[in-house]
């Protein structure tokens, strides 16, 4: 196993620890979560009595084959923990989440959490958000004209393909703009700037929601609170 995979197990395993038995998860999305699910997995078999609201038609696969337990939002209760991963962390625990297309869902069920805990290996954490593109979910009616007024405020807006060229399609059957906006000093105008745009479903920016943050190092992971 390569380190930086190395890295994702360690935060997965670890977050797994702040699981309890009767709990209802928030199950999110990629390749570092996967470490998570296959450690809660562990804790299934041994009788931990959990159920997951997984983020993505992926997680919900990955949890069905590791035998863990699914369920929905439901009106009038809440998700007690949801583990998700981010793209970018920057110091204020603000991220930029999306980059695996999930992050409608994700932020959801992260806005229903009771507690949000990230996990992610330190290549994740930046002093500023922006490098990485900002994800963008559109609604694909008129979605070309929406891409004109995200630009208009300043960014580029490039339309998520598929490898044939197609449109990448969300679960929630929407399109997905990668924006740069080059470092982003105040994540939190921009992500209203760009919720106010008629046509924009959410943005991959999560201001203010997270509760801990797990980063995998060489040697340790660092809990932040
Ligand atoms: C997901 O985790 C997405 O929001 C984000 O793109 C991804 C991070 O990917 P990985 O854990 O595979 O590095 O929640």
């Amino acid at each position: 196993m390569d380190q930086v995979n190395q890295l994702k197990k360690a935060v997965g395993d670890k977050a797994a620890e702040f699981v309890e038995s009767g709990m209802t998860l928030g199950l999110g999305s990629g390749s570092t979560v996967y470490y998570f699910l296959k450690k809660l997995a562990e804790f299934v078999k041994d009788g931990m009595k959990i159920q997951g609201v997984p983020t993505s038609f992926q997680t919900a696969a990955w949890a069905k084959k590791f035998g863990i337990p699914l369920t929905h939002l439901a009106s009038g209760k809440r998700v007690d923990l949801a583990v998700d991963g981010a793209d970018e962390i920057d110091p204020h625990f603000n991220l930029i989440k999306g980059g695996g297309g999930c992050l409608l869902r994700e932020k959801i069920v992260a806005a229903n959490a009771k507690c949000l805990i990230i996990i992610a290996d330190e290549t994740k954490q930046v002093a500023t958000l922006g490098k990485f593109g900002l994800p963008v979910e559109v609604v694909p009616f008129g979605s070309e004209i929406i891409a004109d007024y995200i630009r208009d405020l300043g960014g580029t807006a490039k339309m998520r393909t598929l490898e044939n060229g197609d449109p990448f399609v969300s679960d929630n059957g929407n399109y997905l703009f990668d924006c740069d906006f080059g470092l982003i000093d105040d994540p939190g105008q921009l992500h209203n700037e760009l919720k106010s745009l008629v046509g924009v479903v959410e943005t991959g920016l999560f201001i203010q929601m997270t509760d801990t943050i797990l980063i995998g190092k060489e040697n340790e992971v660092k809990v932040l609170k």
